[in-house]
């Protein structure tokens, strides 16, 4: 189905990225003008202490299609994001992050495949098209390892599961409530999720770039065991559905 009227709702969780913030939205902001996409920005910010909350509540004065929500603590970006797709209006949601690592052209792509008619959109910076730039070797060797564990927990060609850059019909979002993870694994929660459902998702390369200015907020350290329970209760939660689909052709 190819809709002109359908909306798309750009969630942007963001801590500390005063250096860059406003040049994500209005990046984002003059692409989606450009390809005439309906749209809507949502920046999630969780108690910075820069001056990014400033930053943010003038843009959304300047723009009506912008909102600011700003979370009081405990802070995750899990939870900002979780904020973020309660509070959507649009048919579509695209989760970008606010450290000017996505293309918003790969923005405008991802609004092309859900319009196809894909449920989801998991685009890759390891397939041929994609352009990676500074990715820093470690945690391109954690990403390599998680995202093989995956494929084959999970027997899916995907290959990039981890980044949080993707796209979800807004009710395939509904059909994954509630979402469980606060941090960094609800990366993985969400794509998992979608496949296990059995949602059609395409995949496209993509681009990535390192970020210039602030700090990373990922950690590894703390991250690994929530990654691993998530992904194990996610192909758990597999194994019921596709019981459930076998006792119900019974
Ligand atoms: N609202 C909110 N945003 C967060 C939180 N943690 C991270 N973010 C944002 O989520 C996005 C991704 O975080 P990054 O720190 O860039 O993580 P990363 O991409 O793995 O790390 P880098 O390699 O340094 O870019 C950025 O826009 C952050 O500002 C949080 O607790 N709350
Ligand atoms: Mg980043």
């Amino acid at each position: 189905m190819r809709s002109d009227k359908m909306k798309l709702s750009v969630i942007i969780p963001a801590c500390n990225e005063e250096a860059l913030i406003k040049k994500v939205v209005l990046d984002i902001l003059e692409e989606l003008k450009r390809e005439s996409i309906l749209n809507e920005i949502i920046i999630v910010d969780d108690n910075s202490s820069d001056s990014m909350p400033q930053i943010a509540d003038r843009l959304a004065s300047e723009y009506d299609n912008i909102r600011v929500i700003h979370r009081k603590p405990p802070n995750g970006i899990g939870r900002a994001i979780k904020e973020g797709i309660d509070n959507v209006k649009g048919d579509a949601i695209v989760t970008v992050m606010g450290d000017a690592s996505d293309d918003p052209k790969d923005i405008v792509r991802y609004f092309r495949k859900i319009e196809e008619g894909y449920d989801c959109v998991f685009g890759s910076r390891f397939v041929k098209g994609a352009v990676v730039s500074d990715y820093p070797l470690h945690k391109l060797i954690l990403n390599r390892l998680a995202n093989t564990f995956l494929q084959v927990l999970f027997f899916t060609g995907h290959n990039d599961l981890t980044n949080a850059f993707k796209a979800y019909k807004r009710e395939v979002i509904e059909s994954m409530k509630p979402i469980e993870s606060l941090y960094f694994n609800i990366t993985v929660e969400l794509p998992l999720k979608a496949l296990v459902r059995g949602y059609k998702a395409a995949s496209i390369p993509i681009n990535w770039y390192g970020r210039e200015s602030g700090v990373s907020k990922f950690s590894i350290r703390s991250l690994g065991r929530r990654y691993l329970y998530t992904s194990l209760y996610i192909w758990l939660q597999k194994m019921l559905i596709q019981d459930d689909i076998r006792d119900r052709g019974n």
